[in-house]
C-alpha cells in the first residue's frame, strides 16, 4: 500500500480533479494571495498529515504569514490532540520555512477554539511583519486555502457568528467536495479589528504520497466518490479497524459479532439495507438476476466511518507514542 508504482500517482490526482478549480483555480488563487495579509490553511484533523501540498505551502510561508488550523476536531479522541501538534510541528521543523506558531485544532460545527482564530491570525501578522516600517494596517484581509471539503466556508460562517452574532450563512457550505467553485467575494468577520476572510475551492492538490494517504483523504470526503470507488474505500476501512480491532460498526452494520472479511460485511450489509439490484442477464435468454446491491453497501458502511457512527478516529495515527490510541469508540450495545 505504501509503495506507488509507475502511472499509480496518475491514478490518484485523478480522485482530486478539476472540479475543485484544477489549474485554473489554483492560479486564481495564487493570484489573489498577492494582496493577502495572512493565509490560513485548513485541514481535516483526522488526516493531519495526509493532506498537506508541501511545495506549495513553503512558497507561501516565504512570502506570508501562515496560520495551519486543524478542523473537525470534534471527529478524533481529545488526547491525541497535544500529540497531534507536537507531531506536526516537529515534522515541520525540518522545513527551509518552518511553521509560523502552533497549529490550532478547533471544530466550526461544534465551535470549539474559533474564537482564537481571530487573535491567533493578527498576532501572526503582526510578527510577521514587525520589521516592515511601512507595514500600519488598521484591516486585514486574509485567505482560506485547503483541500476540498475541510470546512473551509464553515470555518467563515462560524468566526463571522462568534466575531459578529451573524448567523445567517455569507457562504455556502455542502457535504460533497467541490461546494465553493471560485475565490469568492470578501466576507467582513470582525469590525475591531477590521478582519475580511476570502473564501476559496479547496483546490490545494494533496502531494500523492502513497495510496494509504490519497484513501485516508478520500475516506473524509475530499476526493469525488465514483472516481475513487466505493468499494476500495470500503475495503481500506475495513482493512484499517480489522487491524486496529476497532469493531464499533457492528452496532450500526445490525451484526452480533464482528465480520472477518469485507465480502462478509457488505453482503450482511446489503441484507440488512434489503438492498438488491436488477441486472439483465447476457446469455440469450432476456432474463434479470437479482444481486445484493454491494455498492450501495459499501457507501453505508463509508457513510457510517463519515458521520462519525463508529466513534472518533484518527486515521493518521503511525506517529503517535505506543500506547496512546487513535480511536475512542462508542460502548457496544446489545444487538436486539
Ligand atoms: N464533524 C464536523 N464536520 C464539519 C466541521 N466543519 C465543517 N464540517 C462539515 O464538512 C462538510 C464540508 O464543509 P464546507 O465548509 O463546505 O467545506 P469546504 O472546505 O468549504 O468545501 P469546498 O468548498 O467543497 O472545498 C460539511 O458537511 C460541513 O457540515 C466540523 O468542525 N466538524
Ligand atoms: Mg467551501
Amino acid at each position: 500500500m505504501n509503495v506507488l508504482r509507475k502511472g499509480d500517482t496518475a491514478i490518484i490526482s485523478r480522485w482530486f480533479p478539476s472540479v475543485h478549480g484544477g489549474a485554473g483555480g489554483m492560479a486564481e488563487v495564487q493570484r489573489k494571495l498577492t494582496k493577502m495579509d495572512c493565509i490560513i490553511e485548513v485541514h481535516d484533523a483526522r488526516v493531519p498529515l495526509s493532506g498537506r501540498n508541501q511545495k506549495f505551502l513553503e512558497r507561501l510561508r516565504a512570502a506570508r504569514p501562515h496560520l495551519l488550523v486543524y478542523n473537525k476536531v470534534d471527529t478524533i479522541p481529545r488526547k491525541t490532540v497535544p500529540y497531534l501538534k507536537k507531531i506536526v510541528t516537529e515534522k515541520e521543523s525540518s522545513s527551509p520555512f518552518p511553521l509560523h506558531g502552533t497549529p490550532l485544532f478547533c471544530s466550526a460545527t461544534k465551535n470549539k477554539r474559533i474564537d482564537k482564530i481571530v487573535p491567533k491570525t493578527v498576532k501572526l501578522i503582526h510578527e510577521f511583519f514587525k520589521h516592515n516600517a511601512d507595514f500600519a494596517k488598521l484591516e486585514y484581509t486574509i485567505m482560506i486555502v485547503g483541500v476540498p471539503n475541510v470546512g473551509k466556508s464553515s470555518i467563515i460562517n462560524a468566526v463571522r457568528e462568534t466575531c459578529t452574532g451573524l448567523t445567517n450563512m455569507a457562504t455556502r457550505v455542502g457535504a460533497q467536495p467541490g461546494i465553493t467553485r471560485s475565490v469568492l467575494q470578501t466576507i467582513r468577520v470582525s469590525q475591531h479589528p477590521k478582519i475580511y476572510l476570502v473564501d476559496s475551492p479547496g483546490v490545494l492538490e494533496p502531494t500523492p504520497v502513497s495510496y494509504e494517504r490519497a484513501l485516508r483523504l478520500a475516506l473524509c470526503g475530499t476526493a469525488i466518490d465514483s472516481l475513487v470507488g466505493n468499494e476500495l474505500m470500503a475495503a481500506y476501512l475495513f482493512n484499517f479497524m480489522q487491524t486496529r480491532g476497532i469493531t464499533s460498526y457492528c452496532n450500526y452494520m445490525g451484526f452480533d459479532k464482528p465480520v472477518d472479511s469485507l465480502p462478509e460485511l457488505l453482503r450482511g450489509c446489503a441484507s440488512m439495507l434489503q438492498s438488491r439490484r436488477k441486472t439483465r442477464n447476457f446469455d440469450g435468454t432476456g432474463g434479470y438476476s437479482v444481486k445484493l446491491d454491494l455498492e450501495l453497501a459499501a457507501k453505508f458502511f463509508i457513510m457510517g466511518f463519515r458521520r462519525g457512527e463508529y466513534g472518533k478516529i484518527l486515521l493518521d495515527d503511525e506517529d503517535l507514542p505506543s500506547g496512546v490510541q487513535g480511536w475512542e469508540v462508542p460502548e457496544a450495545k446489545d444487538v436486539e
